[in-house]
């Protein structure tokens, strides 16, 4: 990914998240110490003119924060311990893995996000899907509707390739999987 596209991306486009969230909840005192995760898992039970706009900002913010947190420079090529294992089982191989996120990648339709995520309740099965939007990642649930964890998200909205990389999304998804830091994903599957 290049300097000039995660420049934007993080300044002006995830910053614009943070303070359209942060200006709509500026008269609603009584929210400003809850945390980001309760707002958006009781979305249902906030002043009816706040819930559209956290549930996109707040969505946007919670959704880059763990993008961001999954990349760096130069990571090890693939996963490894318990992560590697519950990959081969869930997926049979890591190859195998890294091409049905990638088809899911793919197949966003206009603006998305992929993610990974692990069921608490069912031994950390994984498995692969697509929000909307800025659909959150605490919106997923599980078979008994409590949520799932998320562990590894591409944004898959224009903004994060289209300088670079124009309409290429292929290219910008095989980028991605250059920079997937597998120790911070392990670590949050664990
Ligand atoms: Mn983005």
């Amino acid at each position: 990914m290049d300097a000039k596209t995660v420049d934007i991306h993080y300044n002006k486009h995830h910053l614009g998240y943070v303070k359209k969230l942060n200006d709509s909840i500026k008269e609603f005192p009584e929210l400003h110490n809850k945390t980001l995760e309760e707002l958006l898992t009781n979305v249902e039970k906030l002043p009816k003119e706040l819930q559209e706009i956290v549930l996109h900002q707040g969505g946007g913010h919670v959704n880059h924060s763990l993008f961001w947190s999954v990349l760096k420079p130069a990571p090890m090529s693939e996963p490894a311990g318990e992560l590697a294992v519950a990959i081969k089982n869930d997926f049979k191989s890591f190859e195998n893995f890294r091409i049905e996120f990638t088809q899911a990648v793919e197949a966003v339709f206009a603006s998305g996000w992929v993610a990974l995520f692990a069921d608490p309740n069912f031994n950390g099965k994984l498995s692969i899907k697509t929000l909307k939007n800025h659909e959150s990642i605490y919106s997923v649930r599980g078979p008994g509707n409590y949520p799932l964890k998320a562990i590894l998200i591409c944004d898959v909205w224009e903004h994060s390739y289209y300088l670079n990389y124009q309409n290429r999304r292929n290219d910008y998804v095989a980028a991605f999987w250059n920079l997937v830091n597998w120790q911070q994903v392990e670590s949050l599957f664990k």
